[in-house]
């Protein structure tokens, strides 16, 4: 992997071989017909600190916000810093000046990026000893491209990006600079540091047009068949104020016939042309397979389309078993860089989603989908969206209620606000209850080392109980397959064994009724929508076991299950189509984290805005660079939902 920067910066690189300081140089550009501007940031950094770790030193800057993490490639801080423009803003000149460099020897290695843990798919909770392979060791190795050369790394001492997207819900050009206060040449051991940078961006503001009238907000993208009974969920929208637009697949077909490459591509160049003439706002895509019994999920290696009432985009980020997976991000991250289209194929090999693919990934409409397979399933969700919104629950007991469930995912931490070490999950889990603080008044955990006390655990029964008293959400962190969510007991013998969980025929025995939560699940592969009764059944006899469920036949996903359960359990849940990764608050975690950040703390209105909403603020705050495993994550985390769904009912009113 090759940190991806603009040629501009390489040459101003290598410049700095041999010059210590560099002079701005004078910028104006005169240009009468555009508006230019300027913004000017200084950036001033501390002495990098040591920190023995291992047989590994940690660096460390005091002003870091995030880290360059490649995996095998030193652990490297930088200072992320995100400019926000107005959508047809032109990026002109991003230049950037450091001060004097400083060289110090150091007595040893900087820490390799190591691989992170996967939230391994559960093979079979009955087989516990199966369970002791998910503590995955953390692996660890030197790139030896890095650690034999004598050639700083990073290559430069800053990087930037430029993507196009909403912020809080307004269409935005996002100009992202990462900065590397020390650089490390591994063979010399020395690093390398500066005490401040300073930046100029120099920016074309767009010619202010009057503002088209928002013809509508909702666009729901379903086959024909389902066509009638959306008819009733539109009419409701449009009298809660959403204006509503139904397009089938049938008919984008026709109409784009000449335009895109394959089924989703045409859907997606529609979306595009709504969202640019309508000035949509969400997407509601409403159709999953075609069959619970049989159907081949993925004809062609980067789409499904004849077996799917609306076709899928598969990516082809292969990270161990997996050659590729489902992503819904594909509709939504519309335009790339100062506002072009976003194919998802910029090298245009015709392969969507390489691993070592550029893209742009923030969400420029609110998504998701549900993925239902007959009339029925469509009425049950329509019937649940119209009976949630018709009134608010923000004074219900119920919806002030948040379950929270989670136990040993790989290992104890300490974190901020919490006391001593805690299970991870636990601590994830009490780490999103802190951002829901201010709605909810009833948290309830569901925690693993409840074992030696009496409150509940992390089993069936507790859970289910629990849920069945109503909840506004929940949140379930821990590991996962097709069918099912487990965690573990903590013991300090290090002898790990599953809890149990919650397998997808438990729901029927929640028993919620309308008291219904929006779940969030972390965990590998319980949004794996792609599952057929047939296809899992013999899943195995290839020796693979490409759809998680292990030779269980199942007809739908963990998450998609719960949303689409006739009546209870779910109104909404996310879920991962592919194998969630990482520990601590990173990846995955990090994701379903910002989700009750958005939801608690930003107060965001809608479903779509608190799921998008987590990826626009991982995108923010990651430094994004080198790592392929941070565009995993990104486009595996799925919206099982109406994105347009108000959270609570009605918004929120606040007492001032
Ligand atoms: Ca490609
Ligand atoms: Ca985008
Ligand atoms: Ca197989």
């Amino acid at each position: 992997m090759k940190i991806k920067v603009l040629p501009i910066l390489v040459i101003f690189s290598l410049m700095l071989a041999g010059i210590n300081v560099i002079a701005l140089e004078d910028t104006a550009e005169e240009n009468n017909n555009m508006q230019q501007d300027l913004v000017k940031d200084h950036l001033s950094f501390s002495k990098a600190t040591l920190k023995q770790k291992g047989e590994y030193f940690e660096v460390t800057v005091e002003e870091a916000n995030t880290i360059l993490r490649d995996i095998g490639k030193p652990m490297i801080p930088s200072v992320t810093k995100t400019y926000t423009f107005s959508r047809g803003t032109k990026i002109k000149d991003v230049k950037c000046t450091i001060s004097e460099v400083t060289i110090q020897n150091i007595l040893g290695k900087i820490q390799p990026t190591p691989e992170p843990p996967k939230r391994i798919s559960l093979v079979n909770s009955i087989e516990q000893d199966e369970g002791l392979k998910t503590t995955e060791e953390v692996k660890t190795y030197e790139d030896p491209d890095v650690y034999s050369n004598s050639d700083l790394y990073p290559d430069t001492w800053y990087d930037y990006k430029i993507y196009s997207g909403l912020v809080n819900g307004v269409p935005s050009v996002i100009l992202k600079v990462n900065t590397y206060p020390v650089r490390y040449s591994p063979n010399d051991d020395t690093l390398h540091s500066i005490e401040s940078f300073d930046v100029q961006v120099i920016y074309e503001k767009p010619i202010d047009k009057e503002p088209k009238a928002q013809q509508y907000d909702l666009l729901i993208i379903t086959p024909l068949i389902f066509r009638l009974n959306l008819l009733r969920l539109a009419s409701h929208k449009n009298r809660n104020g959403i204006k509503t637009k139904i397009k089938t697949v049938e008919s984008i077909n026709l109409q784009y016939l000449s335009k895109g490459r394959d089924t989703p591509e045409r859907i997606k160049l529609f979306i595009k042309d709504a969202e640019q003439n309508w000035g949509i706002k969400y997407v509601l895509l409403v159709g999953g397979l075609k069959n619970h019994i049989y159907a081949n999920d993925r004809e062609h290696q980067t789409y499904g389309s004849k077996w799917w009432y609306v076709p899928v985009r598969y990516t082809n980020i292969s990270f161990s078993e997996s050659t590729g997976y489902i992503s819904d991000l594909y509709y939504s991250d519309l335009y790339k860089g100062e506002g072009e289209f976003e194919d998802w194929d910029s090298n245009g090999n015709g392969i969507f989603c390489d691993r070592y693919e550029e893209i742009d990934l923030w969400p420029d409409v609110y998504y998701g989908r549900i993925p239902c397979r007959n009339i029925f399933e469509v009425r049950n969700i329509v019937n649940k969206i119209i009976k949630y919104e018709r009134s608010p629950h923000w004074d219900e007991n119920w919806f002030k209620r948040m379950i929270a469930v989670g136990g040993v995912t790989f290992e104890f931490l300490s974190g901020p606000g919490h006391e001593g070490q805690e299970p991870d999950g636990e601590w994830l889990s009490n780490l999103s209850l802190d951002h829901m603080e201010d709605i909810i008044n009833d948290p309830v955990r569901i925690f693993a080392s409840y074992n030696s006390t009496t409150g509940p655990r992390p089993d069936y029964i507790n859970i289910t109980e629990e849920w069945t008293k109503g909840a506004g959400f929940v949140l379930l962190q821990g590991h996962g397959n097709a069918f099912m969510w487990d965690t573990k007991w903590p013991d300090e013998n290090g002898d790990l064994k599953w809890v149990g969980g919650i397998w997808s025929m438990d729901f029927s025995l929640i028993k919620n009724k309308e008291k219904l939560p929006i779940v969030v699940v972390g965990g590998c592969h319980n949004g794996i929508f792609r599952v057929s009764f047939i296809n899992t059944l013999f899943d195995g006899l290839d020796g693979v076991w490409d759809y998680h469920a292990y030779g269980a036949p199942i007809g739908s996903c963990f998450s998609g299950k719960m949303v689409q359960k006739r009546s209870g359990a779910a109104i909404a849940c996310t879920g991962c189509t592919d194998s969630g990764i990482g520990s601590e608050l990173t990846f995955s975690a990090e994701l379903e984290t910002n989700f009750f950040y958005k939801v608690g703390i930003d107060n965001v209105v809608s479903l779509g805005e608190a799921h998008s909403g987590s990826i626009e603020k991982y995108l923010t705050d990651n430094n994004l660079q080198g790592e392929p495993l941070h565009v995993y994550c990104i486009t595996e985390y799925q919206l099982f939902g109406d994105p347009s769904l108000t959270i609570g009912g009605k918004p929120k009113t606040t007492n001032i």
